[in-house]
């Protein structure tokens, strides 16, 4: 048996619920600055979810959505801006400090340090977005935390693709087999599956009804001492919250 040498997190939906109070009204905000009509609702967003990658939701969108839209000329620039202004009120928004992290995210992280456990980021989300997530929830220091900063454009085949999770494993010098990934999504899971990642999913409000079947443990929430967590499927090994005894027994399984 290998033992666990690393814990890589997803970003969004993992560690805080950024999609649907970051990332939509930052793409809402982006649209009306631009002059757009367009406006992303919470039930129309869960259904751009289904694409990964902001650049991409926007042109997925245009694609099934709103039709109608004559593309300018230039589109590949007019996304490539639209997106970077979506990106700064993100990131403006980050800053405010309105999205806090999940429940026993800090905590486990905290565990994870002190222990020596090395850490990623492996995310499909722009890395100004990581950057502001990290620094206005765990502080400023904390990016340093994480040894590799797997995000955006740095594959171009974006989750589901295992390329973000083979390429942060090649970083780190690490197979899958030592390693475990965070993840919310299925997107996230069929992207950890095939780089053959074993993954503990907590779940959202727009997750709830994915395929989680190729992930060793579902969890509502990582959980705390005082906030149990509800097992979805898999096996919580008689612990009521994730902490690192249980993320190594979910490894070792
Ligand atoms: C996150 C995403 C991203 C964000 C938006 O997925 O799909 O596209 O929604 O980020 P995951 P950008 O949690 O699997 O990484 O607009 O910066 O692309
Ligand atoms: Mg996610």
């Amino acid at each position: 048996m290998t033992a666990l040498k690393a814990l890589l997190f997803d970003v969004d939906g993992t560690l805080a619920d950024t999609e649907r109070d970051g990332h939509r009204p930052a793409f809402n905000m982006a649209f009306q600055a631009a002059g757009l009509d367009w406006h992303w609702d919470e039930s129309l967003y869960g259904e751009l979810l289904t694409v990964t990658g902001g650049k991409e939701r926007i042109r997925y969108y245009l694609e099934k959505f709103n039709t109608e839209f004559v593309k300018p000329d230039h589109f590949d620039d007019f996304v490539k801006q639209l997106h970077a202004s979506k990106t700064q009120f993100y990131t403006q928004l980050m800053a405010e400090g309105k999205i806090p992290l999940r429940e026993g995210v800090e905590r486990l992280i905290n565990e994870a340090r002190t222990e020596g456990m090395r850490m990623a980021i492996v995310t499909t989300t722009t890395p100004e977005n990581v950057t502001a997530l990290l620094k206005n929830t765990l502080g400023p220091e904390s990016e340093s935390w994480f040894e590799v900063i797997a995000a955006g454009d740095i594959v171009p085949a974006k989750k589901p693709a295992p390329d973000i999770y083979l390429w942060a494993l090649e970083q780190m010098n690490l197979s899958a087999a030592d390693a475990i990934a965070f993840e919310d999504s299925l997107n996230g899971i069929k992207s950890s599956a095939a780089a053959d990642l074993k993954t503990i999913i907590t779940i959202n409000d727009y997750t709830k009804e994915d395929d989680f079947s190729q992930a060793q443990l579902v969890l509502d929430q990582m959980g705390d001492q005082h906030s149990a967590f509800t097992v979805l499927s898999g096996d919580s090994a008689g612990h009521r919250f994730l902490n690192l005894e249980l993320v190594k027994k979910v490894h070792a399984g």
